[in-house]
């Protein structure tokens, strides 16, 4: 058996995971788990990089007394966020979340100097407002930017903390709004355009490269051992959910569930159309130079907040739900007013009854009511997806926290029509290991392989749209 640990950081919480690769098989042994959230501070909504820090090496320390015989790690988190570096390599401040509101005069000022479709020709992304290029316009006005050595999205980060090595990981660099598409590489033209000079970013890596080695401090402090590298893998969370998708032909589209839902298709190639862009849809890079055309759509963020605020747990709620008729009020999931953490229920009955209609009278009848926009979403953009890049879906995936809510799930499969898969849960743990395993000669070598095993090894739940 073979093992290789993944670092899995979501927006809701992380976790430090091995992966047992034994001949056909993989299985994840989740060996840490804890929580995460961003808070109000210094003025700023933000993530507290240093204690998830300490929680990875706390996982480290679990992974190393379990497994022994690891192999490599690798790094996967959200995308777009950052953390900025002095030029001794400390990290001047805790990073600001992407729901922060410091963006919005910087998307004007961004656009007055590159206009929107300028900007789509070259990065290909989806507008919102927490991109990457327009948090840094922000940043540039803001107190640290004089003493800002590097720029270095948050996998990269933890990576770097781990080694010493500064890299930008290819398929979250594709989410910052700098990469030129065509190149792969940061877009001279835009940093130009932008005022932001070039040595700021690390260069780009791809996924399967090898990072570095660790520290030998880490060593010492995780009890790994010293011939354990960090290995680059798709380190945005999506990247490497995709590659776990449980597929078993081409023609399928996928829903990445977590707190944020992205939903759309794999393509060879991206798709630059007036129609993608009006459409919203992006063009993120995937691994082996795949391009997953996705849209971001609101996700169970919007349960989460529901809950936070209530003090309530999910499954009983969750139950009552199902029990609810269908035809009750759908919401936008992607409206921006749903971006901020605060109180959801009130903003939710805001925007139902902005639309004319009774709002849900009760905590199951607002999850109801959350359930029935995300699968509304799920289905419109499924099918929207297919037809803005030509390709015939016949089934849609969903993995991630969200493929374990049965009733998400099966009003997908309803509401687009077609064959829903759910699971695996810890698909983007899974993505992370088996790049890993691959760039170490223990899995095969294409991503359709990878995938087939999947399908007949995970355990896969399905739903079929029921006849009403
Ligand atoms: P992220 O990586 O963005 O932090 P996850 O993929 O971990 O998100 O998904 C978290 C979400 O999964 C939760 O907000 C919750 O809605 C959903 N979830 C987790 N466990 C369950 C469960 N047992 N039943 C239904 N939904 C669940
Ligand atoms: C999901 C995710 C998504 C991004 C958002 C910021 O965790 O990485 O792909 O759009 O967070």
């Amino acid at each position: 058996m073979r093992v290789f640990g993944a670092v899995d950081i979501g927006a809701s919480g992380g976790r430090v995971v091995a992966g047992l690769i034994d001949g056909d098989r993989v299985e994840l042994d989740v060996v840490h788990r804890f929580r995460n959230g961003a808070t109000e501070r210094d003025g700023h909504l933000r993530w507290n990089l240093t204690g998830l820090y300490e929680q990875v090496l706390t996982g480290l320390r679990a992974l190393a007394r379990a497994y022994p015989q690891v192999e490599s790690i690798g790094i996967d988190t959200w995308a777009v966020d950052y953390g900025l570096l002095d030029t001794d390599g400390r990290l001047l401040a805790e990073p600001v979340s992407y729901r922060d509101g410091r963006t919005t005069e910087a998307v004007e000022r961004v656009h007055r100097r590159v206009p929107h479709d300028v900007l789509y020709g070259i990065n290909g992304l989806q507008f919102l407002p927490f991109n990457t290029v327009y948090q840094l316009e922000a940043e540039k006005h803001g107190p640290l930017w004089e003493r800002a050595a590097h720029v270095v999205l948050l996998p990269d980060l933890i990576a770097y903390q781990l080694t010493g090595q500064l890299r930008t990981e290819a398929t979250n660099a594709s989410t910052t709004g700098l990469l030129d598409l065509r190149t792969g590489t940061w877009s001279t033209h835009l940093l130009d355009r932008l005022d932001i000079t070039p040595t700021l970013l690390p260069p780009v890596q791809q996924p399967g490269e090898v990072r570095g080695a660790l520290r030998p401090s880490i060593v010492r402090d995780t009890g790994l051992p010293a011939t354990t590298t960090v290995t680059t893998v798709g380190s945005h969370d999506t990247a490497s959910a995709v590659v776990a998708l449980p597929a078993a032909s081409h023609r399928f589209a996928y829903v990445s569930s977590g707190t944020w839902s992205l939903v759309g298709v794999e393509l060879s190639a991206p798709v630059l159309t007036e129609a993608a862009r009006q459409a919203n849809f992006t063009n993120e890079g995937g691994v082996d130079g795949r391009t997953r055309f996705l849209r971001n759509v609101g996700g169970l963020w919007l349960l989460q907040e529901c809950l936070r605020t209530w003090g309530a747990r999910l499954d009983p709620l969750l139950a009552e739900a199902e029990t609810l008729p269908a035809g009750g009020p759908v919401v936008d999931v992607d409206d921006v007013a749903f971006i901020p953490p605060g109180d959801m229920p009130d903003r939710i009955t805001a925007a139902v009854t902005a639309m004319g209609q009774d709002p849900p009278r009760t905590r199951a009848a607002t999850v109801r009511c959350v359930l029935d926009s995300l699968a509304t979403a799920y289905a419109r953009t499924a099918t929207q997806a297919g037809e803005l890049a030509e390709v015939d879906v016949d089934v849609i995936h969903i993995v991630g926290g969200g493929s374990r809510n049965d009733l998400l799930c099966q009003l997908t499969a309803d509401l687009s029509g077609r064959q829903v898969t759910a699971g695996p849960v810890e698909a983007t743990a899974l993505g992370n290991v088996l790049i890993q395993a691959r760039a170490h000669g223990a899995v095969p070598s294409s991503l359709e392989e990878i995938r087939a095993r999947l399908a007949s090894t995970q355990p896969i739940r399905r739903f079929t749209p029921s006849p009403a």
